[in-house]
């Protein structure tokens, strides 16, 4: 387990110390006589205390989020995922040489995804970080379908919360959707490619984008200005819709209008990444080295580092809540819509060994849909037929429960 003293708190919109909130924890509360109830409300319930108590229950159960990074090859994706996180996520990882990516016949080559799990702890929250990196995004002479194995990786990840929801173990479902995708643009095009406009096209409406600017530590200021003019301009000409960052409610503090403010001023992030720290007149820094000076990762005249690290602290919640409610919805809608489709990948059916209310392992038999024979009509019939069985299974169960609390009743 890490920790990063760097990630800001996740956001709880009413912190303990917000107007709501019945006691402030940093007051003195005095003993009373009688602890059940509070002679300044008298009659009152205590309603008051109820998002005391959610805010409670959700730090001991702890975050889950998934972040994914692509972009071309050597634009910084996993320096800057170890500079975020403060860990070094690829330890072991081999760079291929130019002679092994055309031994494996890069013209044909896919994108290779990879997983990497952490548990970061701040101030008792923890969150369970998940990272999909996707190196080779780009590498092969024909990129048209290089992002077929992200969406399929996405995909996935809906399908097996789909089955997960429905399953018999619906209270420990483990959220390994994607949450947030930040795409890496070269600092050195002329704006948006077409590989970049059209994965964003296709992806827009399965996962949040946040588009960085990589390696900005090789443009000017105007540079990057301009740049950042004309990738906002033709992600607007083509329709894209990257992450929208909410508006503030009115009677949010001004210090977090600002902060919001400033972070929407500064999409697509502009962003360096370095792992190497330096003694910048006496103070450690992480940065860059160049012949005239240092680039700092953290100095915000520098580039847009800090805003994006604050971007995950404070709007893990809303890409969370976003990704539930519209992108998972649009999944789920369109896979209801078309009734039984086979299962996308083994990934996703690996979720429905689950265990029941007894604690009995239930293996129900779509754990072999990825080997059923047959084409497409013939497993979707399989499924359904499964489908049906699962929901026999239920209703037997809840039968057996409620005999159960008879038989108790009776005692
Ligand atoms: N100038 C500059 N170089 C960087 C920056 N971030 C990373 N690099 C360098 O760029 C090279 C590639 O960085 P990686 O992090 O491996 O790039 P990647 O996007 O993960 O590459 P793949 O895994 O092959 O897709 C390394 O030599 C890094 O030191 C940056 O912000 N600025
Ligand atoms: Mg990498």
């Amino acid at each position: 387990m890490s920790t990063s003293p760097y990630i800001s708190p996740l956001p709880s919109p009413r912190s303990p110390t917000s107007p709501i909130s019945p006691v402030s924890p940093g007051r003195h509360v005095k003993v009373k006589k009688n602890p059940f109830s509070n002679p300044d409300l008298p009659g009152y319930v205590g309603f008051a205390n109820l998002p005391n108590q959610i805010h409670r229950k959700s730090v001991k159960r702890g975050f889950e989020f998934t972040l994914m990074v692509v972009g071309e090859s050597g634009l910084g994706k996993s320096t800057l995922i170890n500079t975020l996180f403060l860990t070094d996520l690829y330890p072991d990882r081999v760079l291929p040489s130019a002679q092994a990516c055309v031994d494996e016949k890069s013209i044909s080559k896919t994108v290779k995804i990879d997983v990497s799990t952490v548990e970061i702890e701040e101030r008792g929250v923890k969150v369970r970080l998940t990272v999909v990196d996707t190196p080779g995004y780009g590498d092969a002479i024909d990129n048209t379908d290089c992002f077929q194995s992200i969406i399929q990786y996405i995909n996935d990840q809906f399908e097996r919360y789909l089955q997960d929801e429905s399953g018999l173990n619906r209270r420990h479902i483990v959220d390994n959707r994607v949450h947030c995708c930040f795409y890496f643009i070269n600092p050195a095009g002329h704006g948006l490619k077409p590989l970049d406009i059209q994965f964003m096209k296709q992806l827009h409406n399965k996962v949040n984008i946040v588009p960085v600017i990589a390696k900005a530590d090789t443009l000017t200021k105007q540079e990057v200005q301009k740049l950042k003019r004309k990738v906002l301009d033709e992600i607007g000409e083509n329709d894209i819709h990257i992450y929208p960052l909410p508006d503030c409610d009115t009677d949010e503090e001004e210090d977090y209008k600002e902060q919001v403010r400033q972070l929407k001023e500064a999409v697509p992030f502009a962003v360096v990444g370095s792992t190497t720290v330096l003694d910048v007149g006496g103070k450690k820094v992480r940065g860059r080295q160049y012949p005239w000076g240092v680039i700092e990762v953290e100095n915000p005249s520098h580039c847009d580092f800090i805003k994006l690290r604050c971007l995950l602290g404070t709007h893990m919640q809303d890409l969370t809540e976003v990704t539930q409610d519209v992108h998972y919805e649009n999944y789920r809608s369109e896979r209801l819509a078309k009734g039984g489709s086979p299962i996308t990948s083994a990934a996703a059916v690996a979720a429905n060994n689950s265990i029941n209310s007894h604690g009995n392992s239930v293996t129900v038999a779509k754990g072999k849909l990825s080997s059923l024979p047959g084409t497409g009509p013939e497993k979707d019939r399989m499924a359904m037929e499964l489908e049906e069985k699962e929901a026999q299974i239920r209703r037997m169960q809840e039968m057996m429960a409620k005999m159960q609390a008879q038989l108790q009743d009776k005692k």
